[in-house]
């Protein structure tokens, strides 16, 4: 049955019923468009416009003929405008033909404002397209002039404004933050002598040596190009399938196994410049240096079971921790640090030091602190400075050259590339986030966006004007010098000998580790290797990882369930078994003995003890620590003593994998109602899963008992009273992070 035509009924509910073409025709003949409304406020002073909108939330809003929703400018406000400056009078309707008629053409400001919506997305990037940027300063501790002549390493205490974006590699833009993945680690520092990009990872190794095989590490690991899924994972068949063939990888993937690949927050992880760069000085002599980021907020990770859940509970948990701590004023700080060694090292070394798949284990090379990285400010807009910022490995200023490891030369083709692409044209650095913040004076002119063209007559150099005219010229002392090493050789497509040991770090890498961190270690290959489809490629894994530790690969096996271990696949170069255990590398070695910056989340009812609640609160106040309260509501609860306190999650919005440690404050009554919901019993079997300390007042026991956990309280647990002392402990063990050794008792398979 056809629809009826709609009458405008509405209309009689208007204060003036006069057709809108009315409106319009009055307009041109000059005096203003009169729309029609039922006006609630329209002749109200802002501030008792704001005293009825504290009333009424409706009140600052008026009605137009269809209903439809206007708010006006008011004294005061700011105006709504096109693009082109032009004040807009109405942004809820387009121009048409009668009420109900055709839209017109000539609506210049409709079609503005759908052109652009058409064009806001511009190509994400292909990898680390999920980031997350944030601004602070590089305070340099001492003069490093004696190794580089780099201008924001000569005066101590020397402060340079940076940006640095975290990502993940793998998914797209809108993916979560918890995946296994290698986690980006990108410093733009706006150097007096120019922008330098120090473009790192959390991980200080990668998967390839050769930058031409990027393609391929990358296209294996994303969605697969049939059916395009999976997301940001690396649990697939075509991503084990080149790992498994590339045993150049093996190192890296000991790594992304690892509880390295899932962190707690980009707080609590370190970065690493990966390549070998040089440093060179006044007198153009020349150091290697790797660059390290050591969080002051110590090393923390989340475990796989946890961090599959925080994907749902809050996609958003990385980017939404940092924005939290900065905007707090609890401002994550890193220590810069390098390692520096000159060519006699480099030759003894038992590696290459170009190759990429290497560290040099900083108790070979001690790493020395030389500035420290404060990020305290977040964006205006994240698409301005998140998505816009390009950062450049070929970004260095004088007192900092490349070496020749093969995968940054082919970086310093790419990067420059993609930003093209991405940002449309060859002007990017004009846009704020990219511009240097020293002089710029060059010929580049034109081309797509240019903001900041040169002035004058002249845009060629040499020329033989004078004064202001002449433009800038060439400073061959204080310019940028390229390191003058001596190449020489045949021009041959080769892989070096050098880079031919693919697992004896891989070796070094798991011995390093704890127990905890070893069978983590294995749990990630065996959840990653299950997820593949072909059995050829599980198997033929586990044979390269049997030269890596033989006992650690039969773990792996025996997880899959592998009829038969296979024979370890042929090494290129037969590993070193000696190298000694690096602790640098283990993440629980080198937690931080704190819980400065964690977060307790504490499970409140009514007539929750308010006694417990405030000595918790002051606990976690002078560690430096967070609470939050989740409760049945989100309106809140009302304490022992009558006070009423807010809540900030209810339960199910505040599952306790969002925090480091739990609290069970609930009343008896609150017990009761609890042990029978799901959400509130998952709080409690997921806190002691992922082994996390859970103090307990002693009403909280039918909740427990609701869990399946009454009978396995370990010394995780920790009884909380109105003694303060009781509140103390719990603080204090929270400090271990997590109780490890529940572990083997919660991971029987
Ligand atoms: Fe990247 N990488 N990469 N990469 N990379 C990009 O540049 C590339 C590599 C890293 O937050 C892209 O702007 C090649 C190693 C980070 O904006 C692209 C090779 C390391 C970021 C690119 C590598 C990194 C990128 C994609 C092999 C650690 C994000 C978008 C030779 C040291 C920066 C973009 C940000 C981004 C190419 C290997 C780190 C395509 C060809 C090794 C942190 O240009």
């Amino acid at each position: 049955m056809a629809a009826k035509p709609r009458k405008a009924t509405k209309k009689s509910s208007s204060s003036n019923p006069k057709p809108a073409s009315k409106s319009v025709e009055s307009s041109t003949s000059g005096s203003r468009p009169q729309r029609s409304r039922t006006a609630k406020t329209s002749a109200a002073k802002p501030a008792e416009r704001d005293a009825a909108a504290a009333r009424d939330p409706n009140a600052l809003f008026e009605f137009g003929e269809g209903g439809e929703t206007h708010q006006t400018v008011g004294d005061g406000g700011v105006r709504l405008t096109t693009q082109q400056g032009i004040p807009v009078a109405d942004d809820q309707n387009t121009l048409r033909v009668g009420e109900r008629g055709p839209s017109l053409l000539e609506d210049f400001h409709f079609r503005e404002k759908i052109f652009h919506f058409d064009h806001e997305r511009i190509p994400e990037r292909v990898v680390h397209a999920r980031g997350f940027g944030v601004h602070g300063y590089l305070e340099t501790y001492e003069s490093l002039a004696d190794i580089t002549r780099a201008d924001l390493f000569q005066r101590p205490g020397e402060k340079t404004e940076v940006f640095v974006r975290f990502s993940t590699v793998a998914g797209n833009k809108g993916s979560f933050d918890l995946a296994r993945d290698v986690r980006g680690f990108a410093v733009k520092f706006y150097t007096q002598e120019g922008n330098w990009d120090l473009v790192g990872n959390n991980i200080p190794v990668f998967f390839i040596q050769e930058a031409i095989k990027f393609p391929d590490v990358v296209h294996s690991v994303k969605q697969q190009p049939d059916r395009g899924f999976p997301q940001a994972q690396s649990a697939h068949d075509n991503f084990w399938d080149f790992i498994s063939l590339m045993p150049e990888a093996t190192h890296m993937v000991m790594w992304t196994m690892s509880d390295r690949a899932i962190p707690r927050s980009f707080r609590f992880m370190e970065g690493f410049g990966v390549h070998s760069f040089r440093f060179v000085n006044e007198a153009g002599v020349s150091t290697y240096v790797k660059f390290h980021w050591k969080p002051k907020q110590g090393l923390q990770s989340v475990v796989w079971n946890e961090a599959v859940k925080i994907n749902g509970a809050d996609p958003d948990f990385h980017r939404r921790d940092l924005w939290d701590a900065i905007q707090a004023g609890d401002f994550p700080e890193w220590e810069l640090g390098v390692q520096l060694f000159d060519d006699d090292f480099a030759d003894a070394f038992e590696f290459d030091i170009l190759d990429a798949t290497k560290i040099i284990p900083e108790e070979q090379v001690p790493i020395r602190p030389i500035a420290r990285l404060v990020l305290d400010r977040v964006v205006d807009n994240f698409f301005a400075e998140t998505e816009q910022v390009a950062f450049c490995t070929q970004n260095i200023v004088p007192g900092i050259d490349f070496t020749n490891d093969p995968l940054l030369q082919g970086r310093n083709f790419s990067y420059l590339d993609t930003q093209l692409k991405r940002l449309g044209g060859p002007n990017f650095t004009h846009i704020p986030v990219n511009a240097p913040k020293c002089p710029v004076a060059h010929f580049q002119q034109d081309g797509h966006m240019a903001m900041t063209n040169p002035v004058g007559p002249v845009n060629y150099e040499p020329n033989s004007w004078t004064g202001d005219n002449r433009g800038p010229r060439e400073d061959p002392t204080g310019g940028f010098q390229t390191f003058p090493a001596n190449e020489a050789g045949e021009r041959r497509r080769v892989r070096s000998e050098t880079f031919a040991d693919h697992y004896s770090q891989a070796r070094q890498f798991y011995i390093s580790q704890t127990p905890v961190e070893q069978t983590h270690i294995v749990n990630g290959f065996v959840f990653e290797l299950s997820k593949v489809e072909t059995l050829a490629i599980r198997a033929r894994m586990v044979a390269n990882l049997r030269n890596v530790d033989d006992t650690f690969a039969r773990r792996v096996a025996d997880g899959l369930g592998l009829a038969e271990l296979p024979e370890p696949s042929d090494a290129a170069r037969p590993p070193i078994t000696d190298l000694p255990e690096s602790p640098a590398l283990s993440i629980i070695r080198n937690g931080p003995d704190s819980f400065a910056g964690r977060k307790v989340g504490a499970l409140v009812t009514d007539d929750t003890d308010a006694t417990v609640l405030d000595a918790l609160r002051d606990a976690l106040a002078t560690e430096g620590a967070l609470l939050e309260l989740i409760a049945p509501k989100i309106g809140g609860v009302t304490l022992s003593n009558g006070t009423h306190v807010p809540a900030d999650q209810n339960v199910d919005g505040g599952p306790s994998v969002l925090y480091d440690a739990v609290a069970l404050l609930i009343s008896a009554d609150g017990a009761a109602l609890l042990a029978a919901d799901a959400a509130a019993k998952d709080f409690v079997t997921d806190a002691h899963a992922h082994c996390k300390f859970v103090g307990h007042v002693e009403s909280a026991g039918p909740l427990l008992a609701a869990a399946g956990v009454i009978d396995m309280l370990d010394d995780g647990y920790l009884p909380l009273d109105d003694d303060r002392s009781s509140v103390s402990a719990f603080v204090e063990a929270c400090r271990q992070l997590r109780f490890w050794e529940r572990e083997p008792l919660v991971d029987q398979v």
